[in-house]
């Protein structure tokens, strides 16, 4: 069985087969996780982007990874947590997590990183996002031989450590 590890750090440093991009529905960048993303692959990655006619909540689409370790990003669109009713919220952050989980499996990834995608500009409630995070990871831990789910904040790190202490 595949390995859940939660860690606290930067996702760009990771050079895992692929790293998650909490993205918008343009692809075409901004703040958080997805500026440090770009800043780190290079212009190309951008490039590569304008060519995929952006992405919906809840789906997926696929880059090389350019400059940064990785071998691929994926890139999905997490829910605006205030646009939606709490669980139709959740229900699009669990596809995120399962579309990315099914679109790396199809592309032969053994080795995957999230960020706490929509927990940041998107509002998510960072323990609520955790679960879902932990929940989905879990239906598919024996697909991969280690999915790590990336903490940037000290918040929601000392979240993780109280609800998930085995995964860190
Ligand atoms: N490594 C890992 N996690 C990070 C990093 C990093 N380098 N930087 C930030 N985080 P957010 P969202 C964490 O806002 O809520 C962008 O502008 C951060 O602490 O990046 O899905 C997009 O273009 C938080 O826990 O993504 C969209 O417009 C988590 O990543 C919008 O933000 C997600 O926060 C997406 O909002």
């Amino acid at each position: 069985m595949g390995k859940i590890k939660i860690i606290k750090g930067d996702i760009t440093k990771l050079s895992c087969d692929a790293i998650v991009n909490a993205a918008n529905s343009s692809l075409l960048g901004g703040g958080g996780v997805d500026g440090a993303i770009h800043r780190g692959a290079g212009p190309l990655l951008l490039a590569e982007c304008r060519t995929l006619g952006g992405c919906r909540t809840g789906q997926t689409k696929i880059t090389k990874s350019y400059n940064l370790p990785s071998r691929f990003v994926i890139h999905t669109v997490g829910p605006v947590y205030f646009e939606h009713t709490p669980s139709d919220a959740e229900a699009l952050l669990t596809s995120c997590y399962e579309n990315s989980l099914n679109l790396a499996k199809e592309k032969g990834l053994k080795t995957i990183a999230f960020p706490l995608i929509s927990a940041g500009v998107y509002g998510y409630p960072q323990s609520d996002a955790i679960k879902v995070a932990i929940e989905t990871m879990k239906l598919h831990q024996n697909d991969f031989d280690e999915i790590t789910l990336v903490l940037f904040g000290e918040r929601e790190f000392e979240i993780a450590k109280e609800d998930y202490p085995e995964f860190l």
